[in-house]
């Protein structure tokens, strides 16, 4: 697919995070392997194109003698440089990036204007006057790196990179350069609180491609150029802006199906499960609502807690009736503002469970492991009930993976045959998905999944009731239209319209069955 689509032109991959990390564990460097459906899909395109991935080199191994003394390293861990077998393989070339660079550019200007602003949220947004000279210096390192590849196609990633394209465009005017935007684009309204729009949009127009989730979001793009950025000239056929036509597109991200609910099949999932059970004393008969997000205040985990919460004074008769299992992961802890979001959620967690609990009910648990794809996926399949519930969200994947684990055909016969294994996932009909409305999944996802408004507390704590409360029939209904729509839209979907821009390809458009 890849060959067909790029031929011998050579891909650089650019993007903040790296795709293995090299950690100390016991003095030696060990490298460790990418979590998540996304990098894994993207490291196999870069390694059949033997072509290079710039970021940022986070791990305190990354620049050890024996592993990569130049920030040079072949990747994936197989692939052995000049290796007489023909296993693919790519360089990993890894930026080290000074301590107060990356404060100021990843956990500043990335994470403190831009991850808020594109999210709708005001409050958060922190400007420092040495953001923005940061985030510039970064994006000309990463920029730099991905010229010395002598590429003649670049993929950007994400909104970390905003400013990269045009630094490449200007000593690159003949490659082809696309960027994906992983996070929701916002109005020119809220836009224009960022105070380098201008600067900003003139990075990302060094692009031949800008790609979005949603069409709404490629809309709001257009609409921010049009506004803030007069030399450009917003057509039919793309933006005209310095002698150039920046196309945008809009692609929604998936999951890989077959492996998630591979994984919600493997022992290992049924494992973890057992472990949860014993370790918190569940009642396998008690249904379990389940909540996985990165403690993050756009993922609406306090809006959830409050409805539970309100659900819980205003039908008392559910007391015992469920048990609330959150899944947390804590991340960019150098920003006060998650530090306050963490302790926020574990509050909220204690205070349901001091005022709600009893000597045989624990109302909600919240678990920080360290699990891996096939044990989170075990989670998914034990749920009787996900919420998502994010304030805002560009896609949101964990929606899709909680479809995608509740495996096919139903009634799940393949969890309760695990041979050797007292498995103790229950032979029962799927989960139930409660779902924002301001996810971009809720597009394809709802009706199907029960869309919620997260600030709409008493509306929200009903729709969980109806959740916990949706009969058999009903849920495999449900399921069955849900999981058509994951398949419909998998990670496989989302690389192929990724490759053919990347290619410069026209893209056939799907006629619509109906
Ligand atoms: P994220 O904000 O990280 O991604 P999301 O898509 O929900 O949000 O999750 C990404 C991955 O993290 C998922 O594969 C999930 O399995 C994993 N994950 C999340 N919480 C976890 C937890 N507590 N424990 C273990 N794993 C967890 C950004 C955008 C999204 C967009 C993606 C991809 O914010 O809107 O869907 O990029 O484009």
């Amino acid at each position: 697919m890849i060959e067909d689509a790029l031929g011998d032109r050579s891909l650089v991959v650019v993007s903040n995070r790296e795709p293995y990390v090299h950690e100390y564990a016991d003095g030696e460097p060990a490298v460790q392997r990418p979590a998540g459906g996304l990098v894994t899909a993207l490291d196999g395109v870069v390694a059949e194109t033997g072509g290079t991935w710039v970021a940022w080199g986070s791990g305190d191994a990354d620049f050890d003698p024996a592993v990569a003394p130049e920030g040079e390293v072949r990747m994936p861990p197989e692939a052995r440089a000049n290796s007489a077998d023909d296993r693919p393989g790519y360089t990993l070339a890894r930026l080290d990036l000074p301590r107060r660079l990356v404060e100021n550019y990843y956990y500043g200007y990335s994470n403190q204007v831009l991850w808020p602003i594109c999210h709708l949220e005001a409050d958060p947004v922190t400007v420092d006057a040495k953001f923005w000279p940061a985030y510039r210096e970064a994006n000309r390192r990463f920029a730099e790196r991905a010229v010395a590849a002598d590429p003649d196609v670049v993929w950007f990633q994400d909104y970390h990179l905003g400013l990269a394209p045009r630094f490449v465009r200007e000593q690159r005017p003949d490659a082809r350069l696309v960027q994906f935007w992983h996070v929701p684009w916002p109005t020119p309204e809220f836009f224009e609180i960022c105070p380098q729009a201008t600067e900003l949009l003139r990075g990302l127009l060094g692009n031949d491609a800008v790609g979005f989730h949603l069409e709404r979001y490629a809309d709001n793009f257009r609409d921010c150029v049009a506004r803030f950025v007069p030399d450009a000239e917003v057509t039919d056929a793309g933006i005209r802006y310095d002698g150039r036509l920046v196309e945008t597109y809009a692609s929604p991200i998936g999951v890989d199906t077959e492996r998630v609910a591979d994984n919600a099949r493997s022992d290992a999932a049924a494992h973890y499960w057992e472990r949860v059970v014993d370790r918190y004393d569940l009642d396998p008969e008690r249904p379990v609502v389940l909540g996985v997000d990165r403690l993050d205040y756009t993922k609406g985990v306090v809006e959830r807690l409050d409805a539970l919460a309100h659900l819980l004074e205003t039908t008392p008769e559910l007391a015992g009736e469920f048990t609330y299992v959150q899944k947390g992961t804590r991340t960019r802890e150098g920003i006060p503002a998650y530090r306050r979001y963490y302790d926020a959620v574990r509050d909220r967690i204690a205070e349901l469970d001091r005022v709600h609990g009893t000597e045989d009910w624990t109302p909600a648990l919240y678990i920080e492991d360290d699990v891996d794809d096939r044990e989170l996926a075990g989670l998914y399949r034990n749920a009787d009930v996900a919420v998502v519930s994010s304030r805002r969200d560009g896609m949101n994947l964990v929606a899709k993976e909680f479809v995608a684990a509740q495996g096919r055909p139903f009634p799940n016969a393949g969890l309760a045959q695990t041979e050797g294994l007292d498995n103790p996932a229950r032979d029962r009909a799927p989960g139930a998905l409660v779902l924002s409305r301001f996810v971009g999944a809720a597009e394809s996802l709802c009706p199907a999944a029960l869309p919620v408004n997260p600030y709409d507390v008493s509306a929200f704590a009903e729709t969980i009731r109806d959740a916990l409360e949706m009969g058999e029939p009903e849920r495999h209904d449900r399921m069955a239209s849900l999981q058509a729509s994951v398949r419909g839209e998998d990670i496989d979907a989302w690389l192929a319209t990724q490759l053919d821009v990347l290619a410069g390809r026209e893209r056939v458009v799907a006629a619509d069955d109906d």
